[in-house]
């Protein structure tokens, strides 16, 4: 059966990965569900819509969350919406994957101190896909 994934990646903390989103986004839509097919979109705004607009974000992206079977996050660019994801999750109990690009950053020690949270890093992004394989079972 088709899993429901969580794609997480970078809105307001910065579009630089944009497109990479999208990629992995369209690899795991060959079998897969994702909720979050937005976070690829190259055109969705970026400004703060105001406390109620930003508040229907947060219930719908929380109740997405609590449905999901996995948390899949591309953390290169640091995000404060995408790390009080991962939390959420963890409280949540789903499994969380994260993938970064070592080449450009650093991992927060918050994420590679807790041994909840499945870390990948990788060094280019075709090393990303056969992960995905393995970790949407195909
Ligand atoms: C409308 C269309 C596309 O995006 C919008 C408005 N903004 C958001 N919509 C849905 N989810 C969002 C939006 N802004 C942030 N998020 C969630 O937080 C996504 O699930 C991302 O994984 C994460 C990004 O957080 P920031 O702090 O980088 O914005």
């Amino acid at each position: 059966m088709a899993k429901k994934i969580y794609f997480a990646g970078s809105i307001r903390g910065g579009r630089v990965d944009a497109d990479l989103y999208q990629r992995i986004i369209s690899y795991i839509q060959r079998t897969d569900i994702v909720l979050t097919e937005h976070v690829g979109k190259s055109d969705l705004s970026l400004m703060e819509q105001g406390r109620e607009r930003d508040a229907r974000i947060y219930d719908q992206d929380t109740a997405w969350l609590r449905e999901s079977d996995v948390l899949i996050g591309e953390c290169t660019c640091p995000s404060l919406g995408v790390g009080y994801e991962l939390a959420y999750a963890e409280v949540h109990g789903i499994p969380c994957h994260i993938f970064y690009d070592k080449t450009k950053t650093q991992l927060s020690a918050m994420l590679t101190g807790n041994p909840y949270f499945n870390i990948h890093p990788y060094d280019k992004e075709e090393d990303i896909y056969p992960l995905l394989d393995q970790i949407l079972d195909r």
